[in-house]
């Protein structure tokens, strides 16, 4: 019998919706309790409206659902925690310190998830290696950087089984991404199938890692799965998928609709980009609980037009 319980915070995100009908399958719905800020638009099976930086209304739920895992998905990402850097702050720190204690008290395992933007200009930027110089530029870097450091205190002082992964961007069809540097690898494949041009925010030649949905979502499951004794990093796992930049994804996606146009208007996103890595070294991720990328730019982009064209022809 699954006995697991599994609560995720900002499940209405771009990761957390795909993730959140993943471990429902899994485990079954009964068993998935998703809670955010913001109200589903399309609510599917049971749901909390909930602000993390609450804690009572945190243990309220936790009191309720007694929750043996914790998918801590809410958080202000890159472009949008520049806007507001205290506000990001104290969301992306109080948020995980509120679920980490809540953890701590129902003995529950938790995700965490991390980013390449843990990188900063010191960092190498080919293969970069899962233990290297840390030194983001970012708000949001700064706080996966000092969040990864507590999962690890939490670990280490308490026995609190955290696992986290350093995310690259994520491409998916199912949600749209929102406040990231990476969105717009998604933003060109919706632009593309509805016909449209699409005005780029950063530079054609920006290379950064990218990971596929269904890879990224399998990385988490696996991760979540893997026996505490093969989980040898406790701060964020390095996660690769695949490598480009915008002219090649342009130009990939021109392969199958060749009158797509893009032009390239950098804006203050661009400076983020070019603090972050090109490509990540995810040994580690691999020899410790097995990890390996399915998808690259060719059948990533085939697989998202697909699925958007027939969204397209549904809808
Ligand atoms: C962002 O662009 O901020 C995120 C990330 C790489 O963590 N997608």
């Amino acid at each position: 019998m699954n006995t697991e319980r599994i609560l995720l915070t900002g499940a209405g995100g771009q990761i957390g919706t795909v993730l959140t009908r993943a471990l429902r399958e899994k485990h079954g719905s009964d068993q998935v309790l998703p809670t955010d800020i913001r109200l589903p638009e399309e609510p599917e099976g049971a749901f909390e409206n909930m602000d993390v930086l609450d804690q009572q209304q945190l243990q309220s739920t936790a009191g309720r659902f007694k929750p043996t895992q914790i998918y801590h998905l809410a958080a202000i990402l890159s472009a949008k925690g520049e806007k507001n850097p205290r506000r990001a702050w104290d969301i992306n720190m109080q948020g995980l310190f509120n679920v980490l204690d809540l953890a701590r008290e129902w003995e529950a395992k938790v995700f965490f998830p991390s980013s390449i933007a843990v990188f900063g200009r010191y960092s190498p930027k080919q293969q970069t290696p899962q233990h290297t110089v840390l030194q983001p530029e970012t708000v949001y870097g700064i706080s996966k950087v000092a969040g990864e450091s507590w999962c690890q205190y939490y670990f280490e002082k308490y026995g609190l089984d955290v696992r986290a992964l350093r995310y690259p961007g994520i491409i998916g069809y199912q949600s749209m991404p929102g406040g990231g540097t990476t969105d717009y690898a998604v933003e060109i494949f919706h632009q593309a199938v509805a016909g449209k041009s699409y005005v780029c925010f950063l530079r054609a030649d920006t290379r950064l890692p990218m990971l596929y949905m269904p890879d990224a979502i399998r990385a988490t499951l696996e991760l979540m799965a893997a026996p505490a004794e093969q989980i040898t990093v406790r701060t964020g796992y390095n996660l690769a998928g695949m490598s480009f930049t915008p002219a090649e994804v342009a130009r990939e996606i021109q392969r199958h609709l060749p009158g797509f146009e893009v032009q390239y208007r950098p804006d203050f996103r661009q400076s983020i980009a070019d603090s972050w890595t090109q490509s990540i070294d995810d040994s580690q991720a691999r020899a410790d609980w097995g990890w390996k990328p399915e998808y690259d730019l060719s059948s990533m982009t085939q697989d998202m037009l697909r699925h958007l064209r027939e969204r397209v022809t549904i809808g």
